[in-house]
């Protein structure tokens, strides 16, 4: 090595140990909190309807122990599908027009896995069986039989198809008529989806459901659908969807929120906008459908909105958790 270049290379070193020590001195005069990730993130949890609580009680105790959030959020709906006063989650929800409970379930991670099944039958914690698909198959949902032949091979057991006694009384009373007209906020539309932000900044979500009572037999709804019921990135933020599935399908309620997001709107302004488009897309028989979303951003905002009033959420977040009504596009006067 030559001169120089030996000179240069001591001078280069002198001078970036000056900058070094200059920026711990400066670091030393102006102390910067260490940046733990707790501090700069705040554990927050929503989940949709009053049975949001229990699961978001759930999910933050399962957060608080393992710091997983992709297991809390599992765990949170897990309670859900197995509260026998909820007619729209779990095998006690009500049945299809057979008198058959099929169950639709999702669950995503912020960085792109998800998993989901859709129509499955005897399965008590179909979520459970969205997130074997997703850790341990190639593939993003499995459906019907299928999800049922992978759930045994799994070794989850299969339930008796029998339905919950509130179930059964009330398919039975359906029977009489056999008349299919949702009704707005009443049984058909408890489906729970919870999404969450972790401690680390990252995001996840999961959606469960019996989907839409006396639907026709292989009907699948918005909740398993990523995209949907559902959708997470890690980027941006998170959103659900609760409500009459097919109108979600219809503009990608979730999707659609996120990407709201992602161009610059609030989580309430993307949610407000969803129902917007949700409205136009279905405009002839609006007065008949609900649908609400639920969002929240990398940033710890939130927001929700729904077409009717009615909606409500559970959130949790260090320090309290409650219960929040959403504003909705019409009101109780139309
Ligand atoms: C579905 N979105 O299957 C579900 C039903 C629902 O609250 O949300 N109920 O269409």
């Amino acid at each position: 090595m030559g001169t120089n270049r030996r000179t240069f290379l001591k001078q280069s070193l002198a001078s970036s140990s000056l900058l070094i020590s200059a920026g711990v001195l400066e670091s030393c005069a102006k102390p910067v909190a260490e940046e733990k990730p707790s501090e700069k993130f705040k554990p927050l949890i929503l989940s949709t309807w009053n049975h949001g609580m229990p699961a978001n009680d759930r999910a933050w105790e399962v957060l608080n122990a393992t710091g997983n959030l992709v297991d809390a959020v599992e765990e949170g709906v897990k309670v859900t599908e197995l509260d026998l006063e909820n007619l729209s989650v779990g095998l006690q929800g009500l049945p299809d027009r057979e008198g058959i409970a099929t169950l639709d379930a999702s669950i995503m991670a912020g960085d792109g896995r998800c998993g989901s099944v859709a129509f499955v039958r005897q399965i008590k914690h179909p979520i459970s069986l969205a997130r074997k698909v997703m850790d341990l198959t190639p593939h993003v949902m499995l459906a019907g039989e299928g999800a049922r032949q992978f759930a045994i091979a799994q070794g989850f057991p299969l339930e008796p198809e029998v339905l919950s006694p509130k179930a059964a009384e009330l398919y039975k009373e359906w029977k009489v008529k056999s008349e299919y007209k949702p009704v707005i906020n009443i049984e058909n539309h408890d489906t729970i989806g919870m999404i969450a932000l972790g401690p680390d900044g990252k995001l996840a979500g999961s959606c469960t459901t019996s989907g839409l009572a006396y639907k026709m037999h292989g009907r699948v709804g918005d909740s398993p659908i990523i995209g949907a019921g559902l959708y997470v990135d890690d980027e941006v933020g998170a959103a659900t969807a609760t409500g009459l599935g097919e109108s979600i399908i219809r503009i990608c309620g979730s999707f659609l929120i996120v990407e709201l997001m992602r161009q610059g709107r609030s989580p309430q302004e993307a949610c407000e906008e969803a129902v917007r488009r949700l409205i136009a897309k279905n405009s002839a028989n609006i007065k008949d459908i609900q649908a609400g979303f639920l969002a929240i951003n990398k940033d710890g905002e939130y927001g929700a909105f729904a077409v009717h009033p009615g909606f409500n959420f559970a959130r949790h977040q260090q320090g309290g958790k409650d219960l929040i009504d959403s504003k909705s596009s019409f009101t109780k006067n139309g």
